[in-house]
């Protein structure tokens, strides 16, 4: 169970977020918000405290937290994001953490080592890490050995399209998880009950589960019907704005 969700506000900076989908057209900020209040909304509807932190205007991605760190039961390992200008995110995320854990319990990825936590699925005690073009070989293995002290164990998975491992696959715990595209072929997941995301939705792939409750973004009836057809709670949250920058749900918080 989660018991707390961290966030930050988006910043009007958003309209010069990275994307590889310029096509999509600019986010609107005000909609943006919009929809990032909703987000809390379910978030706490979810039973987590949410803490939300202030917009950091010179950091336009800087609402997508989930890439400044991973959080287990047991340790915080803070990232080092591979996009050169989301790498002063990560220090920020600090002082938060620290509220949480222990000086002692928190980890840092390290140049030349890189790794953003979008990259990262927990399932249970042991943690897929992409390998992307994001994360790169040394930040797998800094995490993994970070891992390892805290008795967590770790496996890469090389992405070859997507932007982040969680981008095309999600884990909704009770041995449940989503894949869509690349990984829906990988031996990594053939333990798993797979629910395969089509191709036209597979924007929907990037689902969170929340204390039994799954949030869905709002437009991917499919995978709304599979997540309600597994058993789970749903609540949906339009990501419009989000998605125009590469973002899905599970990037707009970090939940331990
Ligand atoms: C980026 O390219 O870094 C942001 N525009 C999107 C980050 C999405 N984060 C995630 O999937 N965890």
């Amino acid at each position: 169970m989660f018991k707390n969700a961290i966030v930050r506000r988006p910043s009007r900076s958003l309209v010069d977020g990275i994307t590889s989908a310029p096509e999509l057209g600019k986010p609107n900020y005000e909609l943006a918000l919009k929809q990032h209040d909703d987000y809390i909304k379910a978030l706490e509807e979810c039973g987590v405290k949410v803490t939300v932190l202030q917009a950091l205007e010179e950091f336009p991605d800087s609402c997508f937290v989930e890439d400044t760190a991973v959080l287990t039961p047991k340790c915080a390992i803070i990232s080092n994001p591979g996009a050169l200008s989301r790498q002063g995110e990560s220090p920020l995320m600090v002082e938060n953490i620290k509220k949480f854990y222990n000086d002692d319990q928190i980890e840092y990825i390290t140049s030349p080592g890189t790794m953003e936590g979008g990259d990262v699925m927990m399932v249970g005690n042991h943690f897929y890490i992409g390998l992307s073009a994001r994360t790169n070989e040394e930040g797998c293995r800094q995490f993994k050995e970070a891992l390892a002290k805290y008795g967590h164990t770790c496996s890469v998975v090389s992405l070859e399209k997507v932007l982040h491992l969680k981008t095309g696959v999600n884990y909704v715990e009770n041995n449940n998880m989503l894949v869509s595209g690349e990984f829906i072929e990988k031996e990594d997941y053939t333990s798993f009950n797979k629910v395969i995301v089509p191709e036209s939705e597979a924007y929907g792939a990037n689902c969170i589960w929340v204390n039994d409750t799954v949030i869905v973004a709002e437009g991917y009836p499919t995978v709304e019907k599979c997540v309600r057809d597994l058993g789970y709670k749903v609540i949906i949250v339009d990501t419009s704005e989000f998605r125009k920058l590469d973002g899905g749900l599970s990037c707009l918080s970090l939940r331990f």
